[in-house]
């Protein structure tokens, strides 16, 4: 049944009145391998091959029952139809020493699978970042966190919704974090996701349509406003910001993007004159970024 090559077969055991499910894979052994313990075939109202796992529904002491048994090799759509989940680091601007939130995505966009429950951990390295909260995402249902340990670098968050949820791009979760003292500028730190179950309708399991990408945020090595690179923010800084603005060449190893202290997505007059008030310790917006280094997606 499974392309593979692997054959599922299921037989009955008179004394235990279920039937026994069997797996050969003539390219790997002759033998036969105990994959699972199904009501007994007398029983049965149907046997399918959904997505992931095999099915099976019985009627008489087990009326309604649905069983389902996860295949790991079995049947798979890849591409179209298939479900992702990352972290959203892109949407991470932050500053060293100031909080900063995480997002968890489940992109279903272009699928039409459903979900029901998640149950996810959440962890790092421990000691580089500081947990500060966790809150619920758009997926809806009853959620939970765990976060008892996240002093050792693991969080977990689970929800469950009696409705299947499909399409688009429902955030599971948000986490706060600020990373810990000893991570300065260029340092990066890793965030591991992994899905501990992701069911359907049916329990199914979604996870072998599942791809998970890891995520990573970096301390940008430069402050904001440091836009010729020179390790400090002055007014060599602004004048770079200028010439930018009609067009005159930079100087070498210059990083106007550098230069978009007040994060409005371009580099101006602006960010000049919050630069130069900087530097002459006039007040500036408290949500300027000048002098600050960076926290994101990494480069
Ligand atoms: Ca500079
Ligand atoms: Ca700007």
């Amino acid at each position: 049944m499974g392309r593979s090559g692997t054959i599922y077969v299921t037989g009955l055991d008179a004394d235990f009145l279920g039937g026994y499910i069997w797996t050969i894979d003539p390219a790997v052994s002759p033998d036969a391998e105990l994959f699972a313990i199904a009501p007994s075939p007398t029983d049965l109202l149907g046997i399918a091959l959904v997505e992931g796992g095999l099915v099976l529904t019985a009627n008489a002491a087990d009326f309604g029952e649905v069983y389902y048994f996860p295949v790991e090799d079995g049947p798979r759509i890849v591409g179209e139809g298939d479900l992702f989940a990352r972290l959203a680091v892109e949407r991470v601007d932050g500053l060293l020493g100031e909080s900063f939130e995480v997002p968890l995505l489940l992109d279903m966009a272009g699928s039409t699978r459903e979900a029901t429950d998640f149950s996810v951990s959440f962890s790092w390295t421990p000691g580089l970042l500081e947990f500060i909260g966790i809150t619920e995402g758009d997926f809806g249902g009853s959620f939970t966190a765990d976060v008892d340990q996240a002093a050792a670098g693991m969080i977990e968050a689970s929800a469950s919704r009696t409705t299947g949820l499909s399409g688009g791009v429902p955030t599971l979760f948000t986490v706060t974090l600020n990373v810990d003292a000893s991570v300065g500028p260029g340092d990066r730190v890793d965030i591991t996701v992994t899905f501990d179950e992701l069911r359907g309708p049916f329990a199914q399991d979604l996870r072998s349509v599942l791809t998970v990408e890891p995520g990573s945020l970096c301390v940008s090595p430069w402050r904001w406003g440091d836009v010729d690179r020179n390790g400090a923010v002055g007014s060599g800084d602004a004048t770079q910001i200028l010439r930018h603005l009609v067009d005159l060449p930079l100087a070498d190893g210059a990083d106007i993007e550098l230069g978009d202290v007040n994060r409005d997505g371009v580099v101006n007059g602006v960010d000049a004159v919050q630069i130069l008030r900087y530097l002459v310790e006039l007040p500036i917006p408290a949500e300027s970024r000048v002098a600050g280094y960076g926290i994101g997606a990494c480069p």
